[in-house]
């Protein structure tokens, strides 16, 4: 598990983004033929970060199945002699592998969480060194999300069942920083309110060799200490309350944010320090109410993805504050990380913006009933011992532990998604997700636990709904059935809200959407149309403002995406309220229209 990279008055870090050397490896010798001792064999220039797959005009990158080699040269600063020095790369999808010149140094599994390695011990301040990272894309049933991979006499081909497509590579930023030896490994905080009281639970570990304390100071945005304390560091951790009078809660909308600064401290001398900051809030589940600061919040938004064009699904700090800018621009006041982890600093900026986040792990595509958005059998069981199984459950919860340790003190989450439509009609589906509840209300006893159900699990069918707090429900009324007949969606999409309605939970409509070619109108309003847009969502309001129960409603999709070809999606996913460049579409003014007057009745 690892610790953002921060520049501190202990540490310093270094973004290692630009062009490296890349070279694919579609029939795997690279591993054996030690690629990672020399420079790559036929290299060409590839951005970091960014997918790979759509930057260069050939089938042959765009739909490589296999490894993908990476490299660079880094220098590393002559000051950090004496400091412990670590590489961290944010993301590497699915998996990867780091060489340091000949030595290999880390491996991880999982697309969408950060991993680092100790290379104190390989490398000289002063000095260069290579970096090799290679960056594996095939997806299997071991693997979150899962797939196949076939050989066939055209060459290696990827099967999966979910609706994006697979853009792998380095899709975050990867970092060289220095810490001291003695240092901050991880913090915590956990938030309450008593009235206009705040209270920080903190607890931080360290790796000492001492036994020094840990000092914890909290300031306000504009810098004044509003609390401080300190704890003897026991065993590698330390905690305490810190109590704030007065306080500014993070609310949806108001993304105030204190900065609590941890210090490993010495006698007089500040062995490290580390930042981390903090929004005072509360997250509750009573009845069907979901509570933040023990109001009810009604959710108004979109499953996302992070999809663009040419970068793929890698980070870029212009899209997200564009994005965030539209998110307030048509009254959002939260998203989902469908179908995985985002780039940190997606949830730092929803931090920020008073955004809430239902905070998804990589659990998408664990239903053979469906493939990619379209219903029929894939020819697979999705819980058998050659398929989905109990090694596969452990990839899972490991995904999950990684998610929770990397987004728990993010005060915009307030809901965990431990999985998008997986199977959960069955005794197996059943079998498979207890334990994965327990594990999340385990690692994080503060937030509600959900997962998003299917259509193909309605009430009284679903097996797995029984342990959330709060239903995800994702339904094409109106679109992948009932297409084009509104009444009868309407009454249909009625009658099983109401009976959903009756397990007494709150329940976030997570995905409701209808594809949309925009510029194409019709009248009367005829699927695929941006009229139609308009009325498909208009009718779910209309059964959405008709039941209590209902405390949420996320457009799918945000916008336009990518996804694999098919004889379903024309150029992608055309569910986007704004188009992939992010254009509006005439919906986009409608949702506008119901969401900004929403937020002004509170
Ligand atoms: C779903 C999936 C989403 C798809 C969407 C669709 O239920 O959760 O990933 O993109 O349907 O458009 O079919």
């Amino acid at each position: 598990m690892t610790i953002r990279p921060q520049d501190t008055a202990t540490r310093d870090s270094r973004r290692l983004d630009g062009i490296w050397d890349f070279a694919l490896d579609p029939d795997g010798r690279g591993r054996d033929e030690h690629w990672f001792a020399g420079p790559l064999p036929d290299a060409r220039d590839m951005a970091v970060p960014a997918s790979y797959n759509d930057l260069v005009p050939d089938p042959a990158v765009k739909n490589h199945v296999g490894d993908a080699w990476y490299q660079r040269t880094v220098r590393v600063p002559r000051g950090w002699a004496g400091e412990r020095i670590v590489l961290h790369l944010e993301s590497a999808t699915h998996r990867a592998t780091v060489w340091v010149d000949d030595v290999e140094v880390v491996s991880h599994e999982g697309g969408y969480t950060p991993f680092e390695a100790d290379v104190t011990e390989h490398v000289t301040p002063g000095g260069t060194f290579r970096l090799t990272v290679v960056v594996n894309n095939e997806l299997s049933f071991r693997s979150i999300p899962p797939g196949v991979v076939e050989d066939t006499e055209d060459g290696r081909r990827q099967t999966y069942w979910h609706d994006f497509f697979n853009y792998a590579g380095l899709h975050r930023s990867v970092r060289l920083h220095a810490t001291p030896h003695d240092h901050v490994t991880d913090v915590t905080v956990v938030t309450g309110l008593d009235g206009s009281t705040g209270t920080v639970d903190w607890s931080v570990r360290a790796s000492s060799q001492a036994t020094p304390t840990v000092a914890a100071i909290l300031r306000d945005t504009a810098g004044r200490v509003v609390e401080e304390g300190d704890a003897a560091l026991v065993a590698g951790s330390a905690s305490g309350t810190l109590t704030v009078p007065d306080v500014h809660r993070w609310a949806p909308g108001d993304g105030y944010l204190y900065d609590l600064e941890v210090r490993i401290v010495d006698g007089e001398e500040v062995l490290d320090s580390y930042h981390q900051s903090v929004g005072i809030r509360t997250v509750e589940v009573r009845g069907t109410e979901l509570l933040i600061n023990g109001e009810p919040f009604y959710v108004r938004g979109f499953g996302m993805h992070e999809d663009h064009d040419v970068i793929g699904k890698g980070h870029s700090d212009a899209h997200l504050v564009h994005d965030t800018e539209l998110l307030h621009w048509i009254g959002a006041n939260s998203l989902r990380t469908s179908h995985y982890p985002y780039s940190q600093d997606v949830l730092d900026h929803a931090d920020r913006h008073g955004l809430v986040v239902i905070d998804e792990v990589a659990a998408v595509g664990q239903n053979m009933g469906l493939g990619g958005g379209i219903f029929g059998a894939q020819g697979y069981t999705t819980f058998s011992p050659e398929t989905i199984n109990d090694e596969s459950r452990e990839v899972h919860a490991q995904a999950i532990r990684e998610l929770i340790h990397r987004d728990k003190n993010h005060p915009s989450v307030v809901l965990w998604s431990i999985a998008n439509e997986p199977e959960s009609d069955t005794e197996p589906a059943e079998d498979y997700f207890r334990p994965l509840f327990a594990l999340t209300r385990e690692l994080d006893p503060t937030r509600p636990v959900g997962f998003v159900n299917v259509m193909l699990a309605p009430h009284g069918k679903c097996r797995v709904s029984q342990f959330a707090d709060v239903l995800m429900l994702n339904r094409y009324y109106g679109w992948y059935v009932h297409t084009g007949e509104l009444a009868a969606a309407e009454r249909a999409w009625t009658a099983e809200l109401e009976a959903w309605a009756g397990d007494g939970k709150p329940i976030i409509v997570t995905e409701y959407g209808a594809d949309t070619l925009a510029g194409l109108h019709s009248e009367p309003a005829e699927p695929w149309s941006e009229e139609y847009q308009v009325a498909y969502l208009e009718m779910n309001h209309k059964v959405f403002d008709s039941i209590d129960a209902v405390i949420g409603e996320h457009v799918w999709n945000f916008a336009d995406f990518a996804t694999k070809a098919g004889v379903m999606r024309v150029g992608g996913n055309k569910k986007g309220v704004f188009t992939r460049d992010r254009r509006p579409k005439t919906a986009a003014h409608a949702l506008r229209r119901r969401w900004l007057a929403a937020d002004r009745q509170g």
